[in-house]
């Protein structure tokens, strides 16, 4: 062994490098540091942004989208609102670039520090999914998906102005949906990089190349170049590769981060699309090869960049410093009046909007679930409550698909912990027990067959309530783009009620 080999850094990594509801990563690089964002649909804030120095290690430092002017979701539910979002840097500015489904499709946001406000958006007229920037020479190129092949164009990326003709420049390889279109140039080559198959078991990505930007297009004989629908990966724990956007790090290495899931119970996935990191290296003939043989791994042993000590998550959420991290969000355009704090705790107003509604916003504030083994708990106090307010604990795929654990106030004027599970067409109440006094802790854990949910009065003597298999609010059984949120909510039977819940905590924890 020589020196030089020892000196490089073969620690390897775990995948996903970011788990949980973290779908259609796109990612670039300013100097030593790489930013990536994801698609969040009907979420409040949308587009969370992460930083990261090592491609492994990220840290959310924010969302792009944070003000309603920038994310109207009216109506937006699981297959609506924000879709495939592509960020770039270009001469001193960042852009990302994505599709507002529920409301004008394609816009673009711009900013020169990225953890702080991103400007308000400009339309495109170039419609599809999946729109991404590739900046030449003073000039800024637009592709996406309109019409089932990707098409391009030459945009002002401030104005939004479309400056040429919309051209389709390739279809894929024949496989359905292509989509998620990235363009880089390297050694002369125009490399148009794009996913097919649909965002399922059959997802693949593809990739093709031209002398110039406009085509004609060639695919690469090797497509496609990250897959697991074929045997070599079929009993792999990742499913559904796709999505992928490439990226060069400053010591000259390329890296793919990719979107896939997680199979676990039965072929059904509940932690929704997640991201994931693969090295690449281009072969003899200048097309990029994915991990070796175009498949990759929850451990991945090979050589990585210069590793940064993770920055470490508190599993407690208290709610001292006035205001929500980061990871916390609201289903579509939420109400900040139905918030606050008091004496470190967070004080949820309860509204007629329960989480059944599929328009407007309710009071909820959720996290992703990022594994498939943990826990979360919470305590929580119902307040001036009148008979049918409620407020607990939901494990919240979307409005038809969710289990929630909650205390609810009862004519007599007590109040009990409930469990209710919300299945399409049918609610189900599994558990309902009076409770001696106000306040109380509900826990939920999961593996990867079900749920357990529990309740405690005194902080610690945990009894089980019911335990559901978690199949049925699954990407498979429920449907939707998104993934398992943990919510805090408060939701009431009239419109008058004075009701609201105070939480004194939420802890997550992986077990
Ligand atoms: C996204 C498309 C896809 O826009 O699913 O997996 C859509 N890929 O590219 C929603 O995430």
């Amino acid at each position: 062994l020589s020196l030089s080999c020892l000196s490089q850094n073969k620690q390897g990594y775990q995948n996903p490098v970011i788990p949980g509801f973290h779908p259609d990563p796109s990612v670039c690089r300013v100097g030593d540091d790489f930013y990536l964002v994801n698609s969040s649909f009907q979420y409040f804030p949308g587009v969370p942004l992460f930083h990261s120095k090592d491609l492994i290690h990220w840290e959310q430092i924010g969302h792009c989208l944070t003000r309603p002017s920038q994310l109207p979701l009216h109506d937006a539910t699981t297959w609506g609102g924000i879709y495939a979002p592509t960020i770039r840097y270009n001469d001193g500015t960042f852009y990302m670039i994505t599709t507002n489904v529920s409301d004008k499709g394609n816009f673009i946001v711009h900013t020169t520090n990225p953890r702080g406000e991103w400007s308000e958006p400009v339309w495109l007229k170039q419609g599809g999914i999946d729109p991404s920037l590739y900046f030449e020479n003073g000039k800024c190129y637009l592709v996406s998906n309109p019409d089932a092949g990707i098409f391009l164009c030459e945009i002002n990326p401030k104005t939004g102005e479309q400056l040429s003709e919309s051209k389709r420049i390739w279809n894929g390889t024949g496989g359905r949906h292509p989509e998620g279109p990235h363009l880089y140039k390297k050694d002369g080559w125009y490399y148009l990089l794009i996913s097919e198959g649909g965002t399922e078991y059959g997802h693949k990505v593809t990739i093709a190349r031209s002398r110039t930007i406009d085509g004609p297009y060639d695919s690469n004989p090797a497509n496609p170049i990250l897959t697991h629908i074929n045997k070599n990966a079929q009993n792999n724990p990742i499913q559904g590769t796709g999505h992928a956007d490439l990226v060069q790090a400053s010591d000259g290495s390329w890296w793919m981060v990719c979107l896939a899931f997680r199979p676990q119970t039965g072929s059904h996935h509940l932690l929704g699309r997640e991201t994931f990191l693969a090295p690449v290296r281009w072969d003899e003939n200048a097309w990029p090869v994915i991990n070796g043989d175009g498949t990759i791994a929850l451990q991945m042993d090979v050589p990585t960049l210069p590793q940064q000590p993770p920055v470490e998550k508190t599993v407690r959420t208290d709610f001292k410093d006035g205001k929500l991290g980061t990871e916390w969000v609201h289903i579509r355009n939420y109400h900040p009046e139905n918030y606050t704090f008091s004496s470190g705790k967070l004080r949820l107003k309860a509204t007629p909007v329960n989480l059944d509604n599929s328009k407007e916003s309710p009071t909820f504030a959720g996290r992703r679930q990022e594994h498939i083994n943990f826990t979360a708990t919470t305590s929580l106090q119902l307040q001036k409550a009148t008979a049918g307010d409620e407020a607990g604990l939901t494990v919240y795929m979307f409005e038809p698909a969710h289990y929630d654990l909650f205390v609810k106030q009862l004519e007599n004027g007590k109040q009990a912990v409930v469990l209710r599970y919300r299945l399409g067409e049918m609610t189900h109440i599994e558990k309902e027990i009076t409770l001696p006094k106000n306040e109380v802790q509900l826990r939920v854990k999961g593996n990867k067959d079900s749920y357990s949910f529990e309740y405690a009065t005194d902080g610690k003597s945990f009894k089980e309530l019911g335990r559901m298999n978690a199949c049925y609010i699954s990407t498979e059984t429920a449907g939707g783009f998104t993934g398992i949120m943990l919510g805090m909510y408060a939701s009431s039977g009239s419109n008058i009620s004075k009701a609201y819940a105070e939480f004194g905590y939420f802890d997550y924890s992986e077990l």
